[in-house]
């Protein structure tokens, strides 16, 4: 089976990231053949500045390699460094209906009716088909908050298919139960973001001890006391209970067991050391990698071998959509 997923090069990556879609990057790739891409070009779709996205770009790989995508089982590689990426995209777009675009949640969240959202905010979700589609892959590992753009995915590679034949390898997504939707720190109604104002809603990857017990110390929870999951009505403990079992690898009810008849503040306590302790490694390995000559030649090796894939599917392509002088 081949695996493809992507992470945006935007700073603050989080445990939301981790624990929904990083974690299972380094899990599969024992068993599957693994494609990791950091999306530059769907970064755009916000105006970024040039030096910070370069740096956030190689920050993004090195945290990949930190938490275990090792360059030498998995190819990980830069989106732009690729062009077939934009051009599937554009190929795409012309299989894909505005009406469909337009009932996407992440575009409407994002653009909130504003005449002037750019145009690749609207088009995104075809960018993101396009990565998965040139590499024939057959799992999507994402959070939750990518299932609307992993349907849009397979619709399109259907309809396609359905005209040209078999062009597309439908790919299913791949959804963790504990760490799916990991949500804010602050407001557990919403989902932990990085975009978020305060710093305090959510726990960094590359956050220090100090940063990562006030956090959790300071989370949002309710006034009853009592350690259960219901995340309808006690959105803030179940969202812990949540990280706990996602980190721990315990499963909740033995977690509410564990902790019947203990407040909050004891609770939380112990979260939060046992999240220092998961991510303690991950910051001491990314610093040095992040230094290392290995980051980028890890890049150039793997935007090589992403190349040669997509340089075969787009001939494919070509072929099927009849495009082009020479065959
Ligand atoms: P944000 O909304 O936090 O700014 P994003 O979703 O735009 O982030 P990406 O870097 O593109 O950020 O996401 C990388 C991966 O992390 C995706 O698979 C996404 O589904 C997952 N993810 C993002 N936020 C969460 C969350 N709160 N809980 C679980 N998974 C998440
Ligand atoms: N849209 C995703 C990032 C992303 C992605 C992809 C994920 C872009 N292309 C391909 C999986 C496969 C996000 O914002 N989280």
């Amino acid at each position: 089976m081949r695996v493809f997923s992507g992470v945006q090069p935007t700073g603050n990556i989080h445990i939301g990231n981790y624990l929904g879609a990083l974690r299972q990057f380094v899990e599969l790739q024992a068993e599957h053949a693994c494609i990791y891409c950091i999306v530059d070009l769907h970064a755009i779709t916000v105006p970024k500045d040039a030096t910070r996205l370069r740096e956030n770009i190689l920050d993004v790989a090195a945290l990949y390699m930190a938490v275990g995508v090792d360059p030498k089982k998995s190819i990980i590689f830069v989106q732009s460094d690729v062009p077939g990426h934009a051009e599937l995209a554009w190929i795409l777009m012309c299989n894909t209906y505005t009406g469909e675009l337009s009932r996407m949640t992440q575009f409407k969240e994002k653009s909130r009716g504003n005449e002037s959202a750019p145009a690749g905010l609207f088009t995104y979700p075809v960018l993101m088909a396009a990565d998965i589609l040139l590499y024939d892959a057959d799992i999507v590992p994402v959070g939750s908050d990518q299932r609307q753009h992993i349907e849009i995915c397979r619709d399109i590679a259907i309809r396609v298919n359905n005209r040209h034949g078999k062009v597309f390898v439908v790919p299913d997504g791949r959804f963790l139960k504990e760490g799916a939707r990991i949500m804010s720190l602050d407001n557990p109604t919403a989902k932990m973001s990085k975009s978020a104002e305060n710093p305090l809603s959510r726990i960094s990857l590359l956050d220090d001890a100090a940063k990562i017990r006030k956090s959790i110390m300071k989370s949002t929870t309710d006034s009853d006391g009592i350690i259960r999951f219901d995340p309808e009505n006690k959105p803030g403990v179940s969202n812990l209970l949540n990280i706990c079992s996602a980190f721990s690898g315990l499963p909740i009810p033995d977690i509410e067991k564990k902790y019947e008849g203990v407040g909050y503040g004891a609770f939380k306590k112990e979260l939060a050391e046992l999240t220092v302790d998961a991510l303690t490694p991950i910051r001491a390995r990314y610093d040095e990698i992040r230094r290392s000559e290995a980051l980028r030649e890890a890049l150039a090796d793997g935007a090589e071998r992403a190349n040669e894939i997509a340089v075969r599917t787009m001939a494919r392509v070509r072929d099927f959509f009849g495009l082009g002088a020479k065959r």
